[in-house]
């Protein structure tokens, strides 16, 4: 499927007369995507900037022809109201677009920025008069896939994929034939996503030698991925010195190892000149690490900077660090802590090429989660925010769930009144899990397709109103569809993130689902087991308490006013408290119901809402491609089993503990 992205997307304006002047492999890209659209639509290039519709430019050429062109000279800030003005100073990777009296014009301060900004155009249709406007706001837009080569046991090829097989990678290693993983990159870059992490972040012994053995292949790889200003990233285990040196430690401290790494890196930027670094996790969930040496994370993540700083490498370590093997009887460790333990008295000790990169809550991915307080603990480390397009506990591609709200509630979060952005925190940049595969849709679910867009359109711009990317993504997806077909799917969609948390996990309590492959209900499926992931639920009253005065002291890792804003029962958000309190179930909230009632309302409401999803879905069959039509039919068929499970299940687990009847007397089976 060609997702949101035709064939010949570049199409051209107005006359048709494109000036693109630079050269060089990534210009032959764009210019390749130019001279395909314009064989399409009608149009071509030309050498004469004053006479074009569309002018391409980097900084080289944008000088020369600003004296020609006004609307170059708007973009370049020349002509520029007050108000308007765009950062004069180049930055790598910084794209400018402007209209002006029917001029377009796309300056790029890099051929990957000229490229990427180019991709703008696809949204011109929703983009009338004079514009300008500067992208991206992060400097790396990451993906982060959990593709594995030998398919594990358990995870199988691609850990939480719902999308087919991987992209990358078939049982021998990476694939002989790439054709796909060029298609991929495309509809990548027109979402500005400059970052692949290509290989699984738990490394098993196969997939380890791909920083060694199989480097010729990730060079045929890297080179598709370059060729659409996407730069190749490895996931590597921490214990590789010895896994594949033959060294008898990894200690970050030993020598040997420092120069184990910086050898061993130095092999693969002779294969890989662009190379973007390693993504690293590090003593979690059974990976190796430094703390098994009695060193930090610090000294962990800097052996690894050290070797990747000569060459421009970046590493991505990841925060996700806590016991998971825990006694749950042990009522005084709580997960949630855990990132801010280790990592908060870290600050300032990382290489300047550490990128930390930090789930977005302090938990796992979890349908409601507060933001992570690391996020704002940190102002001394680059900090990347992790999200998951992988919708592994939203649904799992089987549940439509537009997760653009949900991550731009996060992007906008302030920690405190001066009003700093998780979003200008990350100075990182932002990455994303996303297992996008072999499914004809790429994504499993033809309307997932629509995360891994919002994911780059929000990481070049976290402001955008993920109700317009939305917009943007039905208007690109179903280009021929009638006006009342594609508000239809906007409509369905929209709301989809708040419906599948009325029918799952109410109020913040996160982790009621089935354990190991985490689909479906299962309330107490976590509640007795090594992961952390508990509810506390008993005849009286259900949640955790996370608060300084009672709890675990984890509200304590938030500045102020978010500090005492989660720490009081009253002034906690609704849709968090169980998060971070643990109440009785006649509790009642500040939208005037109670705890339990809120439960049977919310699922009861949540059923009733698929169902309307159903309904209006079959309405658009034959008016939109039939195989997307019959694709999402079937996926909803399985959301509406589902969710009616999830009311069934949580609303009679919630009645039989609290032993409450529903105010409006439905049918709960005992
Ligand atoms: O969400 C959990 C997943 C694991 C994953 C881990 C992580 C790759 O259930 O499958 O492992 O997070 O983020 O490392």
């Amino acid at each position: 499927s060609p997702a949101w992205l035709p064939d010949a997307a570049l199409a051209p304006l107005g006359t048709g007369l494109v000036h693109l002047p630079d050269d060089g492999p990534l210009t032959d890209t764009l210019r390749g995507e130019v001279e395909h659209a314009t064989a399409v639509h009608g149009g071509r290039l030309t050498d004469r900037p004053e006479t074009a519709d569309l002018l391409l430019l980097t900084r080289r050429t944008a000088g020369a022809v600003a004296a020609r062109v006004e609307a170059v000279r708007y973009a370049l800030d020349a002509d520029r109201r007050p108000g308007e003005l765009v950062t004069a100073r180049p930055r790598p990777g910084r794209w400018v677009t402007a209209r002006r009296s029917g001029v377009t014009v796309v300056v790029g301060d890099d051929p990957a920025a000229l490229l990427h900004g180019a991709f703008a155009l696809l949204r011109r249709p929703l983009l009338d008069g004079d514009v300008v406007g500067e992208a991206p706001a992060h400097p790396v837009r990451m993906l982060d896939h959990w593709d594995n080569i030998g398919a594990h046991p358990v995870m199988g090829r691609v850990e939480r994929g719902y999308a087919g097989d991987s992209l990358f990678f078939d049982d021998d290693g990476v694939r002989a034939d790439l054709s796909r993983v060029e298609r991929y990159a495309r509809l990548l870059a027109s979402t500005g996503i400059n970052a692949v992490a290509i290989n699984n972040v738990n490394v098993h012994a196969r997939e380890a030698r791909l920083l060694t053995d199989d480097l010729p292949d990730v060079a045929r790889v890297a080179e598709v991925l370059r060729r659409w200003g996407i730069r190749t990233h490895l996931s590597v285990g921490f214990a590789a010195p010895v896994t594949l040196g033959g060294l008898p430690t990894a200690d970050p401290l030993d020598p040997d190892v420092a120069a184990w790494w910086a050898a061993t890196t130095a092999r693969v930027y002779d294969a890989v000149p662009d190379f973007g670094g390693y993504l690293v996790k590090a003593d979690s969930e059974g990976q190796p690490g430094p703390f098994g040496y009695g060193r930090d994370h610090a000294d962990g993540a800097n052996v690894l900077a050290r070797a990747l700083a000569p060459h421009g490498g970046t590493v991505h370590w990841r925060a996700f660090v806590y016991d998971h093997r825990q006694d749950w009887r042990d009522r005084s460790t709580d997960r949630a802590r855990a990132a801010h333990d280790h990592f908060a008295p870290l600050d300032g000790r990382f290489e300047p090429n550490v990128v930390l990169q930090v789930k977005h809550g302090p938990m796992d991915f979890q349908v409601r989660e507060p933001v992570s307080p690391v996020i704002a603990a940190m102002p001394r480390t680059a900090l990347a925010v992790e999200l998951q397009v992988t919708q592994e506990y939203t649904g799992q591609q089987r549940h439509v769930c537009y997760l653009g709200p949900a991550w731009s509630q996060v992007l906008r979060f302030a920690f405190d009144d001066a009003g700093d952005s998780v979003a200008t925190r990350a100075t990182g940049g932002l990455a994303a899990v996303s297992n996008a595969g072999t499914s004809p849709f790429w994504t499993g679910h033809p309307l997932a397709q629509a995360n891994l867009y919002a994911f780059g359109r929000l990481a070049c711009e976290p402001s955008v109103d993920p109700d317009r990317l939305l917009e943007e993504w039905v208007h690109l997806t179903f280009p021929k569809a009638a006006p009342d077909v594609r508000a239809s799917v906007h409509r369905l969609m929209a709301c989809s993130w708040q419906v599948y948390e009325s029918y799952t996990a109410p109020l913040g309590v996160g982790f009621m689902v089935r354990p190991g492959h985490h689909y479906g209900p299962d309330v107490d499926g976590y509640e007795y087991t090594p992961w952390g992931t508990y509810h506390f639920a008993d005849r009286d009253g259900i949640g955790v308490d996370r608060t300084m005065a009672t709890g675990t002291g984890y509200t304590g890792q938030y500045p102020e006013p978010w500090r005492s804003r989660y720490e009081s029962l009253d002034a906690c958000p609704d849709e968090l408290l169980l998060f971070f309190h643990h109440v009785p179930y006649g509790h009642r909230l500040s939208s005037g119901t109670t705890v339990v009632q809120h439960v049977y309302d919310t699922h009861f409401a949540g059923v009733e809402a698929v169902e309307q999803m159903v309904g209006e879905w079959a309405a658009l069959r034959g008016r939109l491609e039939e195989d997307v039509h019959a694709e999402v039919t079937e996926r909803l068929a399985e959301q509406l089993r589902s969710a009616r499970e999830w009311r069934d299940q949580l609303c009679t687990y919630f009645w039989r503990h609290s032993g409450i009847p529903d105010e409006h007397g439905r049918r709960i089976h005992p």
